[in-house]
């Protein structure tokens, strides 16, 4: 499978497992799982067919390991725009988490902190690089450092997805640091 294929694959399993199920007629159960079998015969039916040997190197090789298979079932990690509960059990970060993103979005963050905007939670990194590449998907990157430490000893709760994203509800500006 080449690399071209692998993320035209990834994309659509992104696309229908975190914002469009409807689209291809999936449902996601509560915790965002679907049959794989329903799923390759929903995206065959919509014109983007592909194998189960596909969708397994795909899972496997996938850069941020966004998809968990477990038997005959599949879901997106994180990032769902669909109502979806994760059931991630609250976990303890460590003192900096760090977000990456662009300056012009800087004076709307100033003002109201870290939103989770169209997902469900605000996603945040383990270190400056994964951060970096963040922010990059937009523009050039502006890596802010976020109080983890303080923020969890002052109530808010974190969760860790399987593929090292950290996730929170949102972030207070307080708890940022701009530079
Ligand atoms: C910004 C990708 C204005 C925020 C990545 C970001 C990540 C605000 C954008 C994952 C704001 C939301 C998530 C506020 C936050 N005012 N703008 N108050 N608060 N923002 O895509 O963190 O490839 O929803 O800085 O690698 O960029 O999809 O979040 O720029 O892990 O697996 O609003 O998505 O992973 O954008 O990215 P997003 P994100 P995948």
């Amino acid at each position: 499978m080449h690399d071209g294929r692998t993320v035209r694959v990834s994309k659509y399993l992104s696309k229908h497992l975190r914002h469009e199920p409807g689209r291809i007629g999936l449902r996601l159960d509560a915790a965002g799982w679907v049959r794989i079998d329903e799923l390759l015969a929903a995206a065959a039916a919509h014109g983007f067919p592909f194998t189960r040997e596909e969708l397994d190197h795909v899972v496997a090789v996938d850069d941020k390991q966004r998809f968990a298979v477990d038997g005959e079932r599949i879901r997106a990690r994180q990032g769902h725009s669909v109502p979806v509960d994760l059931a991630l059990p609250p976990a303890e970060p460590p003192p900096y988490l760090y977000h990456g993103t662009v300056a012009r979005f800087l004076s709307a963050i100033r003002a109201e902190g870290l939103r989770p905007m169209n997902r469900h939670h605000v996603h945040l990194s383990p270190d400056r690089e994964t951060a970096t590449r963040v922010g990059a998907r937009r523009g050039r990157p502006v890596v802010l450092a976020v109080d983890s430490g303080a923020m969890r000893a002052a109530g808010h709760v974190f969760h860790v997805t399987g593929n090292g994203v950290w996730l929170t509800a949102a972030v207070p500006a307080r708890y940022l640091r701009f530079r």
